[in-house]
């Protein structure tokens, strides 16, 4: 029998009177606190809330903000930790050049040296090459107000094409996928509709680890009885406790849904007057799923028959019921496919636009939703808008001040950009808020290509890996640093306020932008002198799109703890829920089913390579982990990569936990601890992708993409695994170097 908890008074006895006493000088002793901000998460897109607390310009801790109805004070432990990063010593506090001779290979210069440099370069690669010779990359831990100035700015200061963003590895698929079905790009939930499901369907999300918070809402579905499918290669933790596992192939996705959509429309489990009434496409979409049968499935998902019926009874019998698919389903050469299959479950159910239902993206980067919509894709302007578009251009053009013609074109996106930094096309490259070295698919070729750049410059906060290869690196903002919005996950915009201003010669990334346009003659673009005026002309370039902030201003976010676009007009309360009515954003008002035949991923098994490798994420490291790993509580929950295989691979091989293993595609190897655990397909491996070097999982990895989305293929490469003849016990962080990663 469990013991009572003790009691204050036998706490007393044992220990004293004096225990429940503030200490000397009160509970803040030694550290007096100046003020507490409320602001949220510098990491993931579920943005929670939090406060921090400053003292002499510095953050030095954290509280709960328990108010902010998203995550109610909860926490995971990167946002716990979050506030350690500002401190670091390898925080970049001045301008500096490559300077072999240097210690560290940098030397420090000052602001006008550097910019300087940057101009003349643009100047003289635009002058010899032509403008889109010069490219922008940039990236959506930026803030709204960011993105939207990057897009400004790559169009109308360095006036070139090419400028894409990080979002490309992240929610290109789902991007692509939602608009063509629903023609919008947003979850069409807000979060409070997941505890009203009464199935939950995760589809290639590690939600425990990745979206902790998340995980909340679905034990809220659960207490009410919510059925709990999750559609994965690995028994993740969440999967522990679900229902009914999915133990997916990784790559066989649209199979699966394929023989799901199969089963509904076979025992008629079929919402027909949803069908009727706001769908077109769906006979083309049965047609292609007639031969898809549950045993046909099993063979390529590997995914029991039974399982699939089960799932489809599950969905299809279910009044209500969310789906939530992340990188997992989205990462592939079919990323897209995957996502309108998905999608095609939720049309032929009715579970669009009613509380409780929807098939929802679970967006990745801290604003990887606002950071897609206001222009700083290739293809894209603000407002969601379509750079092809002429009356999309126009109507930017008229906020912007420009003629429609200044702007330029469609450019290539990352991987194709990186591909052509390689084959000498793009000759310069400014970056912001991105670490291509370490996140870009086949890391080998990446470098190469970084090193093939006649010039590279890099705003930044810490010396990423990518930055090493750089001329220039110009001290940027932490989040922390300057006040913005950003948009969450949900689609709820959200207000990011300063607690801290830059230390030393650290600037605001978006006052480096104007410097740099201003020093290219192109001022008069960019009168702004505080990011809130940035804001208002984002809302109004938003007018009209789909991703429509018409209404929004930094009051009423603030007021309102976050409002959900679209936001037509001043006083609009928000849409937290989209399609409801069965309306999507469509001229005809209709969702679009779409065919999807099953296809192989770009690469497949083969006697070299007969193993399928999968990369993603642990909850302690963040992406490219330039920030995370220099969080020593963090390296210190998981320090270095690992091998995660079975032990139905490892023991005919020989390998034990532990042991050293190589692991080898058709791009590259890496040597590494195998995790030999039983939550793992015995035909697939895991690598998380956190770490550089010859630590870096996209050594192996594919650079194959959608043909739609233009996303890389990280979730399926061929590999063969053998034992490397080590042994490392040593996963202890203590002999990690903390302070400062080496390229
Ligand atoms: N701790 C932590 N949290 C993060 C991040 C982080 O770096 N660290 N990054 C944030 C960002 S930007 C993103 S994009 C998200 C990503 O969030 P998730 O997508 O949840 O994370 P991943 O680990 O990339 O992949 C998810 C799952 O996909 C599975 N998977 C692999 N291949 C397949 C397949 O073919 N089919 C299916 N069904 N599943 C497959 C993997 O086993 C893994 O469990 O996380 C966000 N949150
Ligand atoms: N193998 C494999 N590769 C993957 C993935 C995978 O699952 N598997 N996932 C992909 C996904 S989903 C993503 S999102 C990408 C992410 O890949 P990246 O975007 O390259 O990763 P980050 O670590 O966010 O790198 C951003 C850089 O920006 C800096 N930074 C952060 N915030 C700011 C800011 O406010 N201002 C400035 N100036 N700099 C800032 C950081 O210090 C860091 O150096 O990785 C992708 N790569
Ligand atoms: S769940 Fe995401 S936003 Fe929330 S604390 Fe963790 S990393 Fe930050
Ligand atoms: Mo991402």
């Amino acid at each position: 029998m469990a013991r009572p908890p003790i009691t204050d008074d036998e706490l007393i006895a044992r220990y004293g009177p004096h225990l429940n006493e503030a200490p000397p000088g009160g509970w803040n002793a030694g550290l007096a606190i100046d003020k507490v901000v409320n602001t949220h998460c510098c990491f993931c897109g579920q943005q929670c809330g939090i406060k921090l607390k400053v003292h002499d310009n510095t953050v030095v801790g954290f509280e709960p903000w328990y108010e902010f109805p998203f995550n109610e004070g909860k926490l995971c432990p990167k946002g716990v930790k979050r506030y350690l990063q500002g401190g670091h010593p390898d925080r970049l506090l001045h301008p500096m050049e490559r300077d072999a001779t240097a210690p560290g290979g940098f030397r420090n210069i000052t602001w006008d040296q550097a910019l300087d440099r940057v101009v003349s370069a643009i100047k003289r690669i635009q002058a010899e090459h032509g403008d889109d010779a010069f490219a922008m990359l940039s990236g959506v831990s930026l803030t709204n107000e960011k993105s939207y100035l990057v897009g400004k700015f790559a169009r109308l200061a360095l006036h070139t094409a090419n400028l894409d963003y990080n979002g490309r590895f992240c929610m290109v698929s789902a991007g692509t996928g939602n608009k063509k079905a629903l023609g919008v790009d947003r979850a069409p939930n807000p979060w409070s509709d997941i505890p009203l499901a009464d199935v939950v369907w995760i589809a290639g999300s590690n939600v425990a680890e990745t979206f902790p918070i998340t995980t909340s809402y679905i034990w809220r579905a659960r207490d009410r009885g919510a059925k709990l499918i999750v559609q994965d290669p690995r028994v993740v933790p969440l999967a522990r406790t679900a229902d009914l596992f999915l133990p997916v192939r990784p790559g066989t996705d649209s199979a699966l849904f394929g023989a799901v959509l199969h089963v509904l429309i076979e025992r008629d489990w079929l919402d027909h007057d949803f069908i009727n009434n706001h769908t077109v496409n769906f006979d083309d979409a049965a047609a292609a799923v007639a031969d898809m049968t549950p045993a046909w499935a099993a063979g390529i998902t590997g995914v029991p028959a039974a399982r699939i019926e089960e799932a489809a009874e599950l969905w299809g019998t279910s009044a209500t019921g969310m789906m939530l698919h992340a990188r997992g389903i989205e990462q592939h050469t079919k990323g897209v496919d995957n996502v309108l299959a998905a999608i095609n479950l939720g049309l032929a159910t009715g579970k669009f636009g009613k509380p409780g239902c929807g098939v929802s993206t679970i967006t990745g980067q801290g604003n990887g939703q606002g950071g897609r919509e206001h222009g700083h894709k290739c293809d894209q302007l603000p407002g969601n808008r379509d750079i092809t578009n002429p009356e999309h251009r126009a109507a930017v053009a008229k906020v912007w001040k420009c003629d429609e013609a200044d702007i330029p074109g469609k450019g290539l996106p990352a991987e194709e950009l990186i591909e052509a930094i390689h084959d000498g096309t793009i000759k310069g490259l400014l970056s912001i808020c991105f670490n291509p070295l370490v996140s870009a698919p086949d890391s080998n070729f990446t470098r190469e290509a970084l090193d093939k750049l006649e010039f590279y410059a890099v705003i930044d906060f810490f010396l990423s890996e990518s930055a090493h290869h750089a001329d220039i690196v110009l001290p940027g903002s932490l989040h922390e640093e300057d006040e913005g919005t950003s948009t969450s996950g949900e689609g709820r915009i959200i207000k990011i306020n300063a607690a801290v201003s830059p230390p030393g010669e650290a600037r605001l990334d978006w006052q480096i932008l104007l410097d740099i346009a201003q020093r290219l003659g192109k001022s008069e673009y960019f009168p702004y002198t505080n990011t809130e005026e940035i804001f208002d002309e984002l809302c109004r370039a938003s007018t009209g799109g789909t991703a429509d902030y018409t209404g929004a201003t930094w009051q009423r976010i603030e007021d309102e703890m976050g409002l959900f676009w679209p936001i037509p007009e001043a006083g609009h309360p928000g849409t937290p829920r989209l399609h409801e009515g069965g309306q999507f954003h469509f001229p005809d008002g209709r969702a679009r089913f779409h065919a999807v035949p099953y296809k192989l991923s770009a690469e497949v098994v083969d006697d070299d390579y007969p193993l399928l490798l999968t990369t993603g994420r642990v909850v302690s490291q963040y992406l490219s982990g330039t920030q995370t790993r220099r969080i020593a509580a963090l390296v210190a929950q998981y320090p270095e990569p690992l091998c995660e295989m079975h032990p139905n691979l490892a023991t005919p091989l020989g390998i034990a936990d532990g042991d050293l293993v190589t692991v080898t595609s058709r791009r590259g190897t890496i040597t590494l601890p195998a995790h030999v655990v039983n939550t793992i397909r015995p035909d697939t491996v895991f690598i998380p992708y956190h770490w550089p070097g010859d630590k870096a999982a996209n050594q192996l990895t594919n650079r194959a993409v959608d043909p739609l989305s233009k996303m890389p293929e990280f979730k399926v490469a061929a590999v063969r695994v053998e034992r490397a003849g080590g042994h490392t016990a040593t996963t202890d962080a203590r002999d990690m170097e903390l302070h400062g990663d080496q390229p």
